[in-house]
C-alpha cells in the first residue's frame, strides 16, 4: 500500500515535470523555430522599387495620391549618416503613403525616419498601426528634429512594442520632399490561436496519461 502510494506521488512529480518541460518547449523551442528580432539596415537586397515587394517578413506598398507608386526605393543613399538613418536606406517622395505588411504579427517595430528639411516638424510623420484582425490601433504622430552637424535633414526613431501588430502606415508631413527610413526592426510572434492549439494538445497527452495511469491503478487493486 504504502509502495503504491509513493508510486503515485512519482507519477503525479512526473506530470508536474512533464507539463513544466512543455512549457519551456512552447516558449522556447517555438522561439527557436523562427522567432527571432530582424532588423533591415536596407542593403540586403538591391536596388529597387518597394511598392508591392515582399521580403523577408515585410511586403512593402507605397502609393501617392491613392495610386501605387515606384516612388520609393530599397537600397537607395540619401541623407548619408544621420543618428537614425544611414546610407543605404529605403527613401522616397513624402508625399506618398507607405504600408508595411507582416507575414507573422509583430509585438516590436522600430525605424529611424528622416526628411529633407532643416526644420523641426511637430509631427514629422504619423504611424498607423493594425491589430491582426486589421482593426486600427489608431495613429501616433512622431516630431521630428534636425540632426547636429547633417544640414537639411531632421529625423527621429520609432519605437513600438506591445500587442502584436500585423501592420503598420506611415504618413509623411512633408510636402514637397523626401523621406529616408531605417534600420526597420520586427519581432515575429507564433500566432495565439496556434499557441493555444499547442498547449492544448500537450495537456491532452498528459491528460491521457492520468486516465491511463489511474485506470492501471484500478485493473491492479
Ligand atoms: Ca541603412
Ligand atoms: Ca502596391
Amino acid at each position: 500500500m504504502l509502495a503504491k502510494y509513493s508510486g503515485l506521488r512519482i507519477r503525479g512529480f512526473g506530470s508536474v515535470f512533464f507539463l513544466a518541460f512543455a512549457g519551456w518547449w512552447v516558449v522556447c523551442g517555438t522561439s527557436a523555430q523562427g522567432v527571432s528580432l530582424t532588423t533591415l539596415d536596407f542593403s540586403e537586397i538591391p536596388f529597387q522599387s518597394v511598392d508591392d515587394l515582399a521580403y523577408n517578413g515585410v511586403t512593402f506598398d507605397f502609393k501617392v495620391g491613392g495610386a501605387d507608386s515606384a516612388e520609393a526605393f530599397y537600397n537607395s543613399f540619401g541623407p548619408g549618416t544621420l543618428t537614425y538613418v544611414d546610407d543605404p536606406s529605403l527613401t522616397g517622395d513624402s508625399a506618398g503613403v507607405l504600408t508595411l505588411d507582416f507575414a507573422a504579427p509583430t509585438s516590436l517595430l522600430e525605424f529611424g525616419l528622416a526628411l529633407n528639411t532643416a526644420d523641426a516638424l511637430s509631427p514629422g510623420f504619423r504611424v498607423e498601426l493594425f491589430a491582426p484582425d486589421l482593426m486600427s490601433l489608431g495613429e501616433t504622430p512622431v516630431d521630428v528634429f534636425p540632426t547636429a552637424g547633417a544640414l537639411g535633414f531632421s529625423e527621429n526613431r520609432f519605437e513600438y512594442s506591445g500587442v502584436p501588430i500585423s501592420k503598420a502606415i506611415i504618413r509623411f508631413n512633408h510636402q514637397p520632399g523626401s523621406f529616408a527610413l531605417d534600420n526597420l526592426t520586427f519581432l515575429p510572434v507564433p500566432e495565439p490561436s496556434s499557441l493555444v492549439a499547442t498547449a492544448a494538445a500537450l495537456l491532452g497527452i498528459v491528460f491521457r496519461r492520468q486516465r491511463a495511469s489511474w485506470y492501471r491503478r484500478r485493473d491492479n487493486s
